[in-house]
């Protein structure tokens, strides 16, 4: 007999995500059969941006999210930048790097250990640790619960290197289109380094020694969850002054494939909208020219995010795509390739930092006195911690006259779109074997190894300056 399980909310997640799962037996197991995704608040900072300042965009952009805020003030600037096809000059670039690079780590340290380990090991016998469940939770792991609080730590660190240059963390007022506010000192540069020593560290010694042992404990793991098979990354970190290269370059594979493609043409990105509580009149818009225009209720819907895709098909974002694009990871597709190749990935980010840091010019500006901010269309394309992240903008006569923003876990969490084909975490749900539907621990590995945010909502304002507050429920 099949039955519905509903998790609403999603816990140890950012934002607000409700996941249905129906669970039939299936060759004698019983197993994940249908899934669906919601987010279920509206985002409409797109919205909130017509009208402004351009230099609003880095500002407003980070309030869309606590936990990766930086990479929206990354391609906040770097859209803007676009638009006067204009590059950052080497000390910007570098801060911008050290800054993202900070961002990424608490993130993944964050993740691993606040977010997903309780899924696989039993914590402290205190509040908020004590996992309320008991299903399928193996012995042989108490070294990395015993790490728990030592991770609440490093990602404080990282959040301190981070604010070293960029003055103030989570969200941070340093990055401005034509570069970066700080000037470096080296005491500054010294602080960040011995920040970024520690970190890597215990990243080493720590972080990838305790995934590598939920690894060996869940091995069962690297056969779980594939998803859409699809992988997507838009590359990030740039590594010389011409933005010809990256740490992580840009490129796409279908279907887990040996055959990657190196560039991604945002033009071959659409949006659907068919389950998503948007006006049918915006489905299958290419960014540029994409609209936010909530409709709810609507017949059929049953999400806030809407579903885009590549070439028509659902594409993972995240560490494992990055990796996987840049030739860095290629053991597999899976709920725990997610969890190494996002700290190999970590590993991978401290050690180009310590570079990057040696690069920096002690004493000189980071920011271009001559840049001169166009009116005209600006596309970036970079990385979050949670994988790629697009942000579109037009400017005319002055102003933002357009601006849209496509997050990873809209590519991840997606639902159903015209095809009726779902996203990559409804895709993955399917097929988990599943031993208590009253406690589906496995559903949550599958979930929380795609490190979903389902991004803050918001109230927005009409010209009228009365809220639009949108119901979701009765
Ligand atoms: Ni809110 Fe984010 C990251 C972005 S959401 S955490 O990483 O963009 O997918």
């Amino acid at each position: 007999m099949k039955t519905i399980t509903v998790m609403d909310p999603v816990t140890r997640i950012e934002g607000h995500m409700k996941v249905e799962i129906a669970i039939d037996t299936n060759g004698g197991q019983q197993q994940i059969v249908n899934a669906h995704c919601t987010g279920t608040l509206f985002r409409g900072f797109e919205n909130l941006l017509n009208g402004r300042s351009p230099l609003d965009a880095p500002i407003i952009t980070q309030r869309i999210c606590g936990v990766c805020p930086i990479s929206h003030g990354q391609a906040a600037v770097q859209a803007l930048e676009n638009v006067s096809n204009w590059l950052p000059p080497t000390n910007a670039r570098l801060l911008r790097n050290l800054t993202l690079g900070a961002n990424f780590l608490q993130s993944h340290i964050l993740h691993f250990y606040l977010l997903a380990a309780l899924d696989y090991v039993a914590g402290p016998a205190a509040s908020p640790w004590a996992t309320a469940w008991q299903t399928d939770m193996r012995p042989g792991l108490d070294s990395v619960a015993a790490n728990l609080p030592a991770a609440i730590g490093a990602r404080r660190q990282a959040h301190e290197m981070g604010a070293v240059f960029a003055g103030r963390m989570p969200s941070t007022n340093s990055y401005i289109p034509g570069g970066f506010t700080a000037i470096p000192t080296a005491s500054d540069i010294s602080r960040y380094k011995q920040h970024l020593a520690e970190l890597t560290q215990f990243i080493n010694k720590v972080y990838l020694p305790d995934v590598q042992q939920v690894g060996d404990v869940y091995s069962d793991y690297f056969k779980v969850g594939r998803g859409s098979g699809n992988l997507l990354a838009y590359g990030a970190f740039e590594m010389d002054d011409t933005n010809s290269s990256r740490l992580f370059s840009g490129g796409y594979a279908e279907s887990g494939a040996e055959n990657i493609q190196d560039s991604v043409n945002t033009n071959d990105i659409t949006e659907s909208v068919k389950y998503s509580w948007y006006a049918d009149a915006t489905g299958s818009l290419t960014p540029a020219s994409g609209e936010t225009r909530p409709e709810f209720p609507k017949e059929g819907a049953y999400s806030w995010l809407k579903a885009p895709r590549l070439k028509d098909k659902p594409y993972e974002a995240g560490p494992l795509a990055r990796m996987w694009i840049n030739g860095d990871y290629s053991r597999g597709i899976s709920v725990m390739d997610r969890h190494v190749a996002r700290a190999l990935e970590a590993k991978k980010i401290a050690a180009a930092m310590g570079g990057w840091l040696d690069e920096l010019n002690s004493g000189q500006n980071g920011f271009d006195e001559n840049y001169e901010q166009f009116s005209g269309f600006g596309v970036a394309l970079t990385e979050a911690p949670r994988g790629a992240l697009g942000h579109w903008v037009e400017i005319t006569q002055g102003k933002i006259s357009h601006y849209q923003v496509i997050t990873p876990t809209c590519w991840n969490a997606s639902p159903r779109d015209n095809n009726d084909v779902g996203g990559p975490m409804e895709t993955a749900l399917i097929g988990t074997p599943i031993e208590n539907p009253d406690e589906p621990v496995e559903a949550l590995r599958v979930i929380h190894a795609y490190d979903p945010c389902l991004s803050c909502a918001v109230h927005i304002l009409r010209p009228d300056k009365k809220p639009i507050v949108v119901h979701t429920g009765k």
